[in-house]
Order: C-alpha cells, then sequence, then structure tokens
C-alpha cells in the first residue's frame, strides 16, 4: 500500500505532468501558426513525452494499491512575444518540474519508502536531460541572433531535436 502522503505528493505530480503536456502542446501549436515547422514538430512531441512521464505516475500509483487522481488543468499562461521567449520559459519550466521531483524524493526517504524512491530516480535522470537540452536550445538561439538564415537552419534543426531516447 501507498502511504496517504506519498499518493497526495505523486498525484500532485500527476497534475504537473499533464500541466507540463498542456503548456509545451500551447507552444507547439503557436509555433505551428507561426510557420516554424521544426519548432512545433518539436514541441508536439515533448507534449506527448510529459503526458507518457505523466501516466507513468499514474500506473505506479494504482499498482501500489493507491487511487490515481486527475485534475483539473489550468490553462498555460505563456508570453508568445517570439520563439525565444518560449524556450526561455520551457528552461525554466523544467526547473520547476526538476524541484517538484526534488521535493518528491525528499518526500519519499523521509517516509522511508524505498520503492518509490527507486520509481522516482527515473524522473531525476529525465529531468536532468531536459533541463540540459533547454539549455542547449537556449544557447543555440543565443549564436542565431537576429540571423534570419539561422533562424531557418535552427527551425530545420529542432525537427530532429529531441530530448530524451
Ligand atoms: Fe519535463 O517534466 Fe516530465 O518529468
Amino acid at each position: 500500500m501507498l502511504p496517504e502522503i506519498i499518493q497526495s505528493a505523486l498525484n500532485e505530480q500527476i497534475k504537473v505532468e499533464a500541466e507540463s503536456s498542456q503548456i509545451y502542446l500551447a507552444m507547439a501549436s503557436w509555433a505551428e501558426i507561426k510557420g516554424f515547422e521544426g519548432i512545433a514538430t518539436f514541441m508536439f512531441k515533448q507534449s506527448d513525452e510529459e503526458r507518457a512521464h505523466m501516466l507513468k505516475l499514474l500506473k505506479y500509483v494504482n499498482q501500489r494499491g493507491g487511487e490515481a487522481k486527475i485534475s483539473q488543468l489550468d490553462e498555460p499562461k505563456l508570453d508568445y512575444t517570439s520563439f525565444k521567449t518560449l524556450f526561455r520559459q520551457l528552461y525554466e519550466h523544467e526547473v520547476r518540474v526538476s524541484e517538484c521531483i526534488n521535493i518528491l524524493v525528499d518526500i519519499a526517504l523521509k517516509e522511508k519508502d524505498y520503492a518509490t524512491h527507486n520509481f522516482l530516480q527515473w524522473y531525476v535522470s529525465e529531468q536532468i536531460e531536459e533541463e540540459a537540452t533547454a539549455k542547449v536550445i537556449l544557447d543555440k538561439i543565443d549564436l542565431i541572433g537576429d540571423d534570419k538564415g539561422g533562424l531557418y537552419m535552427f527551425d530545420n534543426d529542432m525537427k530532429n531535436f529531441s530530448s530524451t531516447a
């Protein structure tokens, strides 16, 4: 059985992952409308990955005899000034998600729930990758500056850019 405190913390994280999926879906749709085909492809993929993270948690909670909760989600509030601001927000969002995961790991340790602690290690590694990917993308964007040709190439590169295996 899952301790109550762990169940509710994991359910909170289910919501966080679902909101991440919505955020990247909103970014994908914006990029598609603006004609950034590669960025849109990348964001749609990110959105799918976050949904997979959400499902993984949901299944774990149920498998441990708990009850996964599906919460109402808030509409993503994003600054759509440019694709640069989108990627900045993506990075900042991933940093916040990492903080949530760290808090969860902490709770699992305090509760001596070693199964959950072990389960969460996958998310710890995932966040390292996602933060690193977001950083690489931000560095690329800085390199491009206002160069239109660079932007074209960047958008093209993003089609095959994937954060995780
Ligand atoms: Fe990138 O947030 Fe999921 O784990």
